[in-house]
């Protein structure tokens, strides 16, 4: 039986996405080239210094994006995309609090420079976590938080003169405070017998290296002056024909035509539209399946969108080509439907991290990971615990592969972190991702939060807010969030759609003692279910394991035990999806960096795959899970059953 609101998801979604836009302040189209756009990528080696002064401000003291930065000082080699504190020899800069200044000189095409019908834009990947920019030592932004990308009209500035290049410095502080996200805490210590004067550390409540720097593309791309701002898509599907909701805003003119188009995958135009909003609709269309949900998976169309617009200097157009897949999305009291289906997550719980790059966007990891994903048969991940890289979204409507997309709401345990002042910056960076993600047939859910202490009082507002926030930004996606809070005293459970809770039954306690995993599981869905009648997904579980070591009987940190422990937890799985469990994601994809800390033997070691993606003896154990359980619905939903076992590296 649908659930009210979860029904009518895909009615209202259309409906009501211009409330949802009121909310966003302009629009964060992923940069495509086009006829009219260009780009020019500013990765490779830029200039960089920490600034390890007592304060952390000289290089505001001084004004160090006032002139180049090997005028005020000695400055290093540091590649972008990269986390700075991996590549150096420097174990201060490894751990460095505070603020580090990036710089590089970026050549301009003449025309940039000199054609004032065209818009150049400065866009940051993510900077994480405080970000000042300057161009030509003028202040063209700020930006809190990491993960999200911000933007700069720059093109006052490089078009003032003639210019061939502009000089782009970024200042960046990784410092967490309490109404940071994710939070954190600055610890000064001030026994002068066992620390230095000044001497502080960084606190934080998650359980992942906070590596700070330019993590991904920073860039330049041109737009005309009056261009394409903004495009939302929403989907839905009535009998076999596909219905593509769309809504454009344009910027720079309110004299403007619009087109749009949308192709299949051969090329071929399947509808047509005008205007800034309005329903194209596809007879027999394909839709987007999820990976091994369907013959043919992910199927994306072309949205083109052509704008044209009179200006004093003429006729201008923009063109811009968004992917578009057409799916559906709901909840009931014990299923998530994807297309009116069924849909059981198997899947992973990931990091953006590997060696040496840290959170640095890397396009051969992100290709191994997701050869790795499809390898294992997993039709799904969470972004635990923050939005990864637009790239590593697009790859994933390519794939098919299903995203929870979580915020970096992680840690969330202080009551201070509960104020309105962190309420407030949550909501905005709520608004950032959705705005940045929301056209993603791939994203199927918010997830706001990992594992706050939803038990505290304030945590009922919070949530309550939180949640009905993003459900206004985006009424066709469900919202959680992660919880490892018990079921009768968490306050945030009551306003998600899908229960998603995680734990570690056997590892954080009882340990040693697998025997118990079964009876505690079981318990524990039952609770949730009981009270709430939500469905649920196990959205994380698993165990630390080094890889190579062998025990047998099996011991903690072996790989025995790791297969071991997963292998009770299917038992449970196996009987409750039955019911209403409709997911699992293991914890985790891969071993990550974390804080140095007694428990963790360089880094978290609960990956299937050690950190240089090689895989453990439990992602044998899971690939043969995840291959089976994707027949097995596939089966129940296909009309050629020679197809499953053609696909599927198991017979059955
Ligand atoms: C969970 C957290 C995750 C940790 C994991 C662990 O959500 O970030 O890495 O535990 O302890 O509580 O391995």
């Amino acid at each position: 039986m649908l659930r009210g609101l979860a029904g009518t998801w895909a009615v209202l979604g259309a409906l009501l996405w211009g409330c949802g836009l009121a909310l966003l302040q302009g629009g964060m189209l992923y940069p495509r080239e086009s006829r009219s756009r260009e780009r020019k990528e500013l990765d490779g080696l830029w200039r960089f210094r920490a600034d390890f002064s007592q304060n952390r401000r000289q290089g505001f003291e001084q004004q160090w994006y006032r002139t180049p930065l090997r005028e005020s000082g000695p400055s290093l080699d540091m590649p972008v995309p990269s986390s700075f504190n991996d590549v150096g020899q420097d174990g201060r800069l490894r751990s460095f609090v505070g603020w580090v200044w990036y710089e590089r000189e970026a050549t301009l095409p003449q025309r940039w420079t000199e054609d004032l019908g065209t818009r150049v834009v400065l866009r940051i990947g993510s900077a994480h976590y405080y970000a000042i920019v300057w161009v030509n030592g003028v202040h063209v932004a700020e930006h809190e938080g990491g993960h999200l990308p911000f933007e700069a009209d720059i093109s006052k500035l490089v078009q003032s003169g003639p210019l061939s290049s502009c000089r782009i410095t970024i200042a960046i502080n990784n410092t967490l405070s309490p109404n940071t996200l994710p939070p954190g805490t600055i610890l000064y210590k001030t026994d002068t017998s066992k620390y230095p004067k000044g001497y502080f550390v960084q606190n934080t409540n998650f359980d992942f290296f906070n590596y700070a720097g330019l993590h991904r593309t920073v860039l330049l791309y041109t737009t005309p002056t009056t261009y394409l701002d903004d495009i939302t898509v929403t989907t839905d599907v009535d009998q076999d024909t596909g219905l593509v909701n769309y809504q454009i805003v344009v910027q720079g003119s309110e004299h403007f035509q619009l087109e749009v188009c949308l192709l299949d995958e051969e090329g071929m135009v399947v509808a047509k539209g005008t205007g800034g909003r309005g329903q194209l609709q596809v007879p027999s269309a394909h839709l987007w399946w999820p990976y091994l949900m369907h013959e043919h998976p992910a199927y994306l169309y072309s949205l083109e969108v052509k704008l044209t617009a009179q200006t004093a200097a003429g006729f201008v157009s923009d063109f811009y080509t968004l992917p578009v897949g057409i799916r559906t999305v709901a909840v009931t009291q014990s299923q998530f439907l994807i297309n009116g289906k069924p849909f059981y997550f198997h899947g992973v719980n990931k990091h953006e991290d590997a060696d040496i790059r840290g959170k640095g966007f890397d396009w051969p990891l992100l290709v191994k990971d997701f050869n790795l994903l499809r390898w294992l048969g997993a039709n799904a991940f969470r972004t635990s615990h923050y939005p990864y890289a637009e790239e590593v979204m697009q790859l994933c409507d390519r794939y098919g592969i299903v995203v929870i997309d979580e915020s970096p709401g992680v840690g969330i345990v202080l009551a201070q972190s509960y104020s309105n002042v962190s309420l407030q910056h949550h909501l905005e960076v709520m608004e950032e991702m959705v705005r940045r993600d929301k056209n993603h047939p791939s994203v199927v859910m918010w997830s706001v939060a990992n594992e706050p202490a939803s038990f505290l009082k304030p945590a009922g507002y919070y949530f309550k807010t939180l949640i009905a926030h993003t459900k206004a930004l985006d009424p066709s996606r469900p919202v959680t969030f992660v919880t490892n809070s018990n079921y009768e005293a968490d306050l945030g459970v009551p306003y998600v759609d899908v229960i998603c809770v995680n734990s570690y039954y056997s590892w954080y306690h009882d340990y040693g003692h697998m025997e118990v995993i079964q009876l505690q599981l079981a318990t524990q869905f039952e609770s949730w279910y009981k009270t709430y009648q939500k469905p649920i997904i196990q959205s994380e579980y698993g165990a630390e394991t080094i890889t190579g070591f062998h025990e047998d009987p099996p011991l903690m940190f072996s790989e025995e035990y790791q297969k071991g422990l997963l292998e009770q937890y299917h038992v449970v799985l196996d009987q409750k999806r039955k019911e209403y469990v409709v997911g699992e994601l293991i914890w985790n994809f891969a071993d990550f960096m974390t804080d140095q800390s007694p428990q963790r033997p360089i880094g978290n070691r609960k990956g299937i795959f050690t950190r240089q993606r090689q895989p453990k003896s439990a992602a044998f154990l899971l690939r043969e899970r995840y291959w089976k359980l994707a027949n097995e619905t596939k089966c129940h939903r296909s009309a050629v059953k020679s197809q499953c076992v053609g696909n599927s590296p198991f017979t059955f």
